[in-house]
């Protein structure tokens, strides 16, 4: 059987993908409302656009296989498993959130849900992952290692000395670029000298596929064919989805770098929810319904986090080690 076949879905398969995919655009547009709203502190940023990206790769991976995401990670980690309750108050600070709400948006931790977690510094998730990648050879596990990271990430060194150890140790990875055109304010062009981003990996010898992020069946496609290769002991695979975030940088951007216009046509053009739900021929009733559920956990999740437990003043230096 080729490729295409077996890793083709069903249509309940891609249905649990676009409700997957409305649960995180309809719980970021929240966060953002209570952002916008005074509730939540600190930097947020959100990843509208990205959605297939985060589901089309998590949906590829056992429970005890690990990821490790970046400054914009409320997509990954909801799709690797954690509750938007679970998330929603750690985004507010309080103690039942996943990281006992110490570390809100850009320190989201699930060890259960094998989520290495979120990282504030760019590029500071791949070494974790090298290392966990690096664990499963020696211990002879059949797990795999994830990082997610975007187009910006791979002008760090700690890209290329994570691809160049990955490769030479031949570890159990897959390193996800999200590439979705801008690092902050700087368009690609702009802050790398090359175009195609493969060129990096192929620099360490390291198999490359590309993907078009906003067609999550195609990425759920290429991340199976990638993590397939890793689990084997074949070595790590570069995973570059090119997709695009369809808001700020950061929640409360004003984007004044982008071309006029360039926001509205690529949410006309480039949104993953609706061309799936296109694609599944989703019709009005069922579609109402989907929004129905989704909004539901959403609105408990708001609840929940903000009946949850406020840190105490003398909490503040639990968990500081250094
Ligand atoms: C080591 C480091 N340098 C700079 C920053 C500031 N910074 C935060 S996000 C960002 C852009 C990252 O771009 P990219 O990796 O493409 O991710 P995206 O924001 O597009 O998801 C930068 C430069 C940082 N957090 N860490």
């Amino acid at each position: 059987m080729k490729l295409e076949e077996a890793t083709r879905l069903s249509g309940e398969t891609l249905l649990s993908f676009l409700e997957e995919m409305l649960l995180i655009r309809r719980f970021e547009e929240k966060v953002e409302e209570r952002f916008r709203a005074g509730d939540l502190s600190g930097f947020l940023h959100v990843a509208l656009g990205q959605e297939a990206v985060a589901v089309g790769v998590c949906r590829t991976l056992e429970t005890d296989d690990v990821i490790a995401s970046t400054h914009r990670a409320h997509h990954h980690c909801l799709a690797k498993g954690m509750t938007a309750n679970a998330l929603m108050a750690e985004l507010y600070g309080k103690v039942e959130g996943c990281s006992g709400g110490y570390g809100g948006s850009m320190h989201l931790y699930d060890l259960a849900n094998g989520n290495l977690g979120a990282n504030a510094v760019v590029g500071g998730g791949l070494p974790g992952i090298v290392g966990a990648a690096l664990a499963f050879k020696m211990r002879r596990q059949p797990r795999v290692a994830v990082a997610f990271f975007g187009d910006g990430a791979t002008n760090t060194g700690s890209f290329h000395e994570s691809l160049n150890l990955g490769q030479l140790w031949t570890v159990p990875a897959v390193f996800v670029c999200e590439n979705n055109h801008y690092a902050e304010s700087t368009p690609s062009r702009d802050h790398m000298p090359i175009a195609d981003l493969t060129r990096r990996a192929e620099a360490f010898g390291m198999r490359s596929i590309v993907v078009d992020g906003q067609d999550v069946e195609a990425v759920h496609a290429a991340a199976t064919e990638a993590v397939a290769h890793a689990r084997a002991g074949n070595g790590p695979v570069f995973l570059l989805a090119n997709t695009y975030r369809l808001t700020g940088h950061y929640v409360g951007d004003p984007q004044v770098y982008r071309p006029k216009g360039e926001q509205r046509d690529l949410r006309a053009t480039q949104d993953p929810i609706p061309r799936l739900r296109e694609l599944l021929g989703v019709d009005e009733d069922s579609w109402s319904a989907l929004e129905t559920k989704v909004a539901a956990t959403v609105e408990a999740s708001v609840e929940f986090a903000k009946n949850g437990t406020d840190r105490l003043p003398e909490d503040a230096l639990l968990n500081v080690y250094a």
